[in-house]
């Protein structure tokens, strides 16, 4: 029996990094077993330490929307790169940056550079309490806005309450201002208006929220959190990481713009995509608003690689990409046959199976119904899913590792690699 080189490198990692990983799902801890150590990536596949090929459904959780190693992408970061790495000094290309974004995100007219989703989101935050001038913030239960101490929060006893800190290290006075409520509920959602309206600085949401897999707001529930917000002048902030130029290239908001008459959130926090691969997010929304921002205005916020030419440069080709006739209407047909296929296997098989997806972003859960909250996704038969995760790794194909995460289809996936994912998914729910 040989040993896998997976194996020896999860052990060399696990003395040096906790859990031998630098971010804690990969550590595959969820559905057991042994991490993948990538080698390389090319299109839609990466390979392992073993060599061995994987169809690559996470995409580096995201950002890889062309698919790895995209050649137009490669000439930009490689003629970024002899210019120099960083300057720690204002780019020509961090404003065409800039400029794309607002073009491609009407509701937002300023936007600041930042390097990662949590630092995104986390300034968008102090933004809105410096601009309201109150501290009061709501989350849903399910949607995760990076690790920033105050939204590592999970709901408390009832509505009068606040939530309870997720992680050790959280100071309870951390998450004393933080409401964290159940997605799509809008009773519960209007009780706390009533009770907290007056001291809200912002509600905080994942328009199509990914890290409960993939769980849409509904169109009233979204209605209701904007006329709220507007009624109570807190601010609305999408927090578009995964779904911003994923799920449309206007983002989430210019699919509920589409449903609900002048639409937009106040603000927006992107990432993932427009890096293209690189530590690279932002946060923008209104120019009142963003004015507000140090040096202009009171509310302080940096960084040293905020806006690194590198990484701008991987952003700006990337968004070119996305910008092509017809990329996103063939992206989506790709992603929703992927997922047609394999509940037609699991309902062949007589496996409760249903799934979703928008532009290149999917989900699916072994319930009989699309959940709408986080306390229904949980209901997932989680042996199930490892078994069925596992048995998929052995043919090739990488999934999310973990239940609650949702999936992501490049322009790179051909129809062939949707239909060896389907045909191994129809073996292992056949023999199940
Ligand atoms: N924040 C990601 C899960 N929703 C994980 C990122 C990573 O491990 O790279």
């Amino acid at each position: 029996m040989t040993t896998s080189r997976n194996d020896v490198l999860f052990e060399r990692a696990k003395k040096l990094i906790p859990g031998g990983v630098n971010s804690p799902v990969r550590a595959f801890k969820a559905v057991g077993g042994t991490p993948r150590f990538v080698q390389r990536a090319q299109g839609a596949y990466f390979w392992d330490a073993d060599g061995k090929r994987y169809i690559d459904y996470i995409g580096s959780w995201g950002p890889m929307i062309l698919g790895h190693g995209h050649s137009g992408v490669i000439e930009a970061v490689q003629k970024a790169m002899m210019d120099g790495f960083s300057f720690g000094a204002p780019t020509e290309r961090e404003v065409e940056l800039a400029e794309e974004i607002v073009k491609l995100v009407p509701s937002i007219e300023m936007v600041r550079l930042v390097s990662s989703g949590t630092e995104a989101a986390m300034s968008a935050l102090r933004l809105a309490r410096g601009a309201t001038g109150r501290s009061k913030i709501i989350k849903f239960e399910g949607c995760y806005h990076g690790h920033t101490d105050a939204l590592l929060v999970k709901a408390g006893s009832g509505l009068a309450t606040f939530g309870n800190p997720t992680s050790a290290g959280v100071p309870p006075e951390a998450v004393q201002h933080t409401l964290v409520l159940e997605y799509n509920n809008i009773a519960q959602l209007e009780e706390c208006f009533a009770l907290h309206g007056k001291q809200l600085a912002c509600l905080m949401m994942e328009p199509i929220c990914g890290n409960m897999n993939f769980v849409r707001a509904t169109l009233p529930f979204m209605k209701r959190c904007r006329e709220l917000c507007t009624a109570y002048g807190a601010l609305l902030i999408f927090d578009e990481v995964m779904t911003g130029f994923r799920v449309a290239l206007g983002g989430a908001q210019s699919l509920y713009a589409e449903l609900i008459p002048g639409f937009k959130p106040d603000m927006t926090a992107l990432g993932k995509v427009i890096g293209g691969g690189m530590p690279l997010a932002a946060f923008g929304g209104s120019k009142a608003v963003m004015e507000m921002l140090a040096p202009l205005g009171a509310v302080y916020q940096a960084g040293t690689l905020s806006g690194n030419p590198v990484a701008t440069a991987c952003g700006l080709a990337t968004l070119r990409e996305v910008q092509k006739p017809g990329f996103y209407e063939a992206l989506a047909e790709r992603t929703r046959s992927l997922v047609t296929g394999l509940t037609a296997a699991a309902n062949k098989a007589g496996v409760p199976f249903c799934g979703d997806s928008q532009g290149g972003m999917f989900g699916f859960f072994l319930l009989g119904q699309l959940p709408q909250n986080y306390a229904t996704v949980m209901t997932t038969d989680s042996p199930a899913f490892n078994r069925f995760f596992h048995a998929m790794l052995d043919k090739g194909v990488y999934y999310a590792p973990a239940l609650y995460e949702a999936g992501f289809v490049s322009a790179a996936h051909t129809a062939a690699d949707i239909e060896a994912t389907v045909d191994a998914a129809t073996q292992f729910f056949a023999h199940r």
